[in-house]
């Protein structure tokens, strides 16, 4: 069943620890390659067209930006917060070694130390195989103990039939069981569901059947 999606907004920019949101929605982040299609997807997931910028020229986000966004896993449920992150991406190599240091800093900074953090969304393009940054990042959530939701995007620029081969060839580069590669496309508007079904469990409360039983409407089953 789809995830609907009530509402979702644009929170705040952070550059230091103490700009972080307070509150204790479930948050879940976004990382990957710059230009990868993080922005695209955030959009696509919330059905917002404009509110992650959507940038032709990669290397533009320097902070890390927080969305928060209100959905309800079934018709009858209640709506739950979930606050997105958007990391900057890595990759880029226009920018100094100075800078790069920084934000890599500020990531990490912000993948080990935020209690709030349920899981990251590891972004790959569907095109191609997992780059260097790719395996360094998952590496950095695995020993960190993250739990990560890989996506492929971009899969509407693969012949359909190059599809399933190319998951299952990023599953085997990354460690991950078969099926485990949720394929996405922005444009083609395909995967959010899966993608959604995905955050909707790692960011349910805590004993959710006993401890938020009823669903509106007295539904409940
Ligand atoms: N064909 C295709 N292009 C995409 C998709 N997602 C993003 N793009 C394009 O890739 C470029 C970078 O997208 P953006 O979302 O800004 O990437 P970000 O830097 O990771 O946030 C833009 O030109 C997008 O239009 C997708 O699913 N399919
Ligand atoms: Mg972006």
């Amino acid at each position: 069943m789809a995830v609907q999606v009530v509402s979702a907004e644009f929170a705040k920019t952070a550059t230091r620890p103490e700009e972080w949101p307070r509150g204790p929605a479930a948050e879940v982040a976004f990382v990957g390659r710059s230009n990868v299609g993080k922005s695209s997807m955030l959009n696509a997931l919330t059905r917002r067209k404009g509110l992650a910028r959507v940038s032709q020229t990669p290397g533009r986000t320097r902070a890390l930006q927080f969305f928060d966004v209100a959905v309800r896993p079934t018709p009858a449920a209640r709506p739950r917060p979930i606050r997105f992150c958007d990391l900057p991406g890595y990759g880029y190599a226009k920018v100094s070694k100075e800078e790069r240091d920084r934000w890599a800093a500020m990531i990490e900074d912000y993948l080990r130390e935020r209690d709030v953090l349920r899981a990251v969304v590891l972004i790959v393009d569907a095109r191609h195989p997992p780059s260097e940054g790719d395996l360094d990042a998952l590496a950095f959530l695995r020993t960190g103990g993250r739990r990560v939701i890989v996506a492929a995007t971009k899969t509407d620029k693969l012949a359909r039939t190059r599809v399933g081969a190319a998951l299952r060839a990023a599953e085997k580069d990354l460690g991950l069981a078969r099926g485990e590669v949720v394929p996405f496309s922005a444009v083609e508007g395909t995967g959010a569901d899966a993608l959604w079904a995905r955050i909707a469990a790692v960011t349910a409360p805590d004993g959710a059947r006993t401890a938020d039983p009823t669903p509106e409407g007295g539904a409940a089953s």
